[in-house]
């Protein structure tokens, strides 16, 4: 089977100084119920970069000062030929404050009590890369939206 792939974007709104992690209810669409960073579709014509901004913007409410690339993860769901292309970062410093938008309802967790039962299941696996500021890619095959068949995740030297 052939895959056609689409690229999406994830922010992480972390605020070191604390120890907390912005995330955000998803209300609606895709991981409706689970709470996520926030991003969504790369539009045609947009950069990766831009893309993650303008999301970040339309469903909190920040603007990022700086996009740091944090790891970019694949998503296979058995029987379906579209692989995700997520393009992670995080996000130290922003103007703002976060908005519960039509898409997200936001809320701060601190990095030690991160809701990862009400979260997608990969998340768990990665997290403490973006946590300990390491690059890292990985894929995961899904069956269904709960269960991870296989995966893969290393800590890289460049995302290219
Ligand atoms: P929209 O379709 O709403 O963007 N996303 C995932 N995030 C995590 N943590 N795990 C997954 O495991 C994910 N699959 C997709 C990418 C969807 C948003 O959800 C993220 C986007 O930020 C399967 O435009």
């Amino acid at each position: 089977m052939s895959l056609r792939s689409k690229l999406l974007t994830l922010v992480l709104v972390r605020d070191v100084t604390r120890s907390r992690v912005l995330l955000g209810l998803k209300k609606r669409g895709f991981g409706a119920g689970k709470w996520n960073g926030f991003g969504g579709k790369v539009e045609p014509g947009e950069t990766v970069e831009e893309g993650a901004r303008r999301e970040l913007l339309e469903e909190s409410g920040l603007c990022a000062q700086e996009l740091l690339p944090a790891g970019r993860i694949e998503f296979e769901f058995e029987g379906d030929p579209c692989l995700l292309d997520v393009h992670v970062f995080t996000v130290e410093k922003f103007s703002g404050e976060p908005q519960e938008t039509e898409e997200m309802r936001p809320a701060w967790y601190q990095e030690a009590d991160i809701p990862f039962d009400k979260m997608w299941v990969d998340d768990i696996h990665w997290f403490p890369f973006v946590v300990e500021r390491k690059l890292f890619r990985g894929r995961f095959l899904f069956q269904g939206h709960d269960t991870i068949l296989k995966h893969s995740l290393q800590a890289v030297d460049s995302l290219t």
